[in-house]
């Protein structure tokens, strides 16, 4: 079998040519006007960023040509598992190929095999106290772990330009297998657990994660974790994704650009909507119970309006239909009905207020063009039903997305993109723009 070193390098020469075609023939010519709205509205609508392993429409997500459920039928599966395969999808993502089952499984290990942390680090990282948030011990790690940098030491003794993506998939690998060891050591650490289970390569990453957090026999948990990473590797030039992009454009090296992504994801209009969204919820069952009318959410959400709030889990700055991972979600929900009378209503209660909340959106936020929810509505919800604690949904999916991004980063340095340096104008350069 390939290794994901082998297929990378198979697509690299295609790829490249491209890159050289379009730099050459077309180089300037133009693909679209620039408005002042682009400009004045954070870039909304400007097709100005290369990115390799998605294509993000204002309808869909799809990956080197395929939608998500294209990919769900066509990737392998973990053995005895019916969830898409986070290892699959990342291969995917890095190759544009499918990957056989025993590829997967190769490529699984070796990324678990890489997780194992230097000594001095798991001190750094027990040192550290437990009354900091997660995602701040998760990210003051990773800046610690830059040292083990292998891009970094090639960049600093000389490694052609040409070679430099091979150190940058050798980090990004250990970074797979890191990041959620290093996520899972945190709960454990905040629980009281132990703190010095490793992975085992015979487990995939989701199996491993789950040992580690003490929910090693809970399968259900397990497959959605399987699934969640799928579906969160990768949405485009996301808030969180951008961040790493920016910042490893100037060949930041993996661990610092991951750790920037964590920080880009603790917004409340981006990833941190995924904690808000359960406790918005959890607020809406103690305050309506469990299964409030279409009157009892409406007069709810609209004082939640009125006061000035965002209403976590709906909206999007790019889609403009239902976030297409919400259905995938949903049916997880269908084919693995939680047995707890609780979590069940708390989870129906989510799905009425799904389909009540958009038509008071469409109501009272005339201005706002997507009122249908995002996968934030229910992602974080299902997993707080699981038992894992709101403070370490940000950590649970910057593991995926950390993950996902790479794949962008090593294509950036095979490619040989250029750091990012957009022209900036003040608004009265824009005037006089306009007016002359
Ligand atoms: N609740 C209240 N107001 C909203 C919401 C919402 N959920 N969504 C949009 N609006 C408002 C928005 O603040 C803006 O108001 P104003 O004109 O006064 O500035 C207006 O509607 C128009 O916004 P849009 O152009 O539709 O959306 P925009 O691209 O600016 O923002 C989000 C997109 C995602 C930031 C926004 O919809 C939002 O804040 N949603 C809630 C937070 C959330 O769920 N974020 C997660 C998104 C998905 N993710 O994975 O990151
Ligand atoms: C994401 O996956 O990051 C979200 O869909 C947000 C976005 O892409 O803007």
């Amino acid at each position: 079998g390939r290794t994901i070193f082998d297929a990378v390098s198979a697509r690299i020469p295609s790829r490249a040519a491209l890159a050289v075609k379009l730099m050459t023939k077309y180089r300037d010519s133009p693909i679209q006007e620039v408005t002042v709205e682009n400009v004045m509205n954070g870039m909304r609508g400007l097709q100005c960023i290369l990115w390799e392993i998605s294509e993000t429409g204002a309808t869909g997500i799809r990956h080197h040509g395929k939608s998500l459920q294209e990919l769900e039928a066509l990737l392998p599966k973990w053995p005895g598992s019916t969830q898409m395969s986070p290892e699959a999808m990342l291969w995917y993502l890095y190759t544009a190929t499918v990957p056989t089952p025993a590829e997967v499984q190769t490529f699984a290990a070796e990324i678990s095999a890489r997780a194992e942390l230097p000594l001095e680090a798991q001190t750094f990282f027990d040192s550290l106290p437990t009354n900091i948030l997660p995602e701040a011990q998760v990210i003051m790690m990773l800046t610690f772990l830059s040292q083990y940098s292998k891009f970094n030491t090639a960049v600093s003794s000389g490694v052609s330009k040409d070679e430099l993506w091979r150190y940058s998939l050798e980090d990004a690998l250990d970074v797979a297998g890191r990041i959620p060891l290093i996520v899972g050591r945190a709960y454990a650490k905040g629980k009281g657990l132990s703190t010095k289970a490793g992975f085992s390569p015979s487990s995939d990453l989701a199996h491993n994660f789950a040992r580690l957090i003490g929910k090693d026999s809970d399968l259900d948990f397990i497959e959605f974790t399987r699934l969640c990473w799928c579906l969160y590797l990768d949405h485009g030039s996301s808030v969180s994704s951008h961040a790493m992009r920016l910042v490893g454009s100037a060949w930041s090296e993996p661990y610092t650009t991951i750790a920037t992504g964590i920080v880009g994801g603790t917004g409340p209009l981006h990833a941190k909507a995924i904690a808000d969204s359960v406790n918005f919820n959890l607020d809406v069952m103690s305050s309506l119970g469990a299964a409030p009318t279409k009157d009892e959410i409406f007069t709810y959400v609209g004082n939640c309006l009125t006061q000035g709030q965002i209403i976590p889990g709906y909206g999007h700055a790019l889609l403009r239909v239902p976030d297409p991972r919400l259905e995938l979600l949903r049916r997880f929900l269908d084919t693995h009905p939680s047995s707890d009378p609780k979590v069940h209503s708390f989870l129906s209660l989510i799905r009425n207020m799904n389909d009540n909340v958009p038509d008071l959106l469409r109501e009272r936020v005339r201005g706002m063009k997507n009122p249908h929810p995002n996968g934030d509505a229910l992602n974080g919800c299902i997993l707080h039903a699981y038992g894992l604690p709101t403070e370490y949904l940000l950590c649970f999916f910057a593991c995926s997305r950390a993950m996902g991004f790479m794949s962008q980063y090593i294509w950036d340095r095979a490619l040989g993109l250029s750091m990012e340096r957009p022209l900036s104008l003040t608004m009265d350069e824009l005037l006089a723009k306009v007016q002359k």
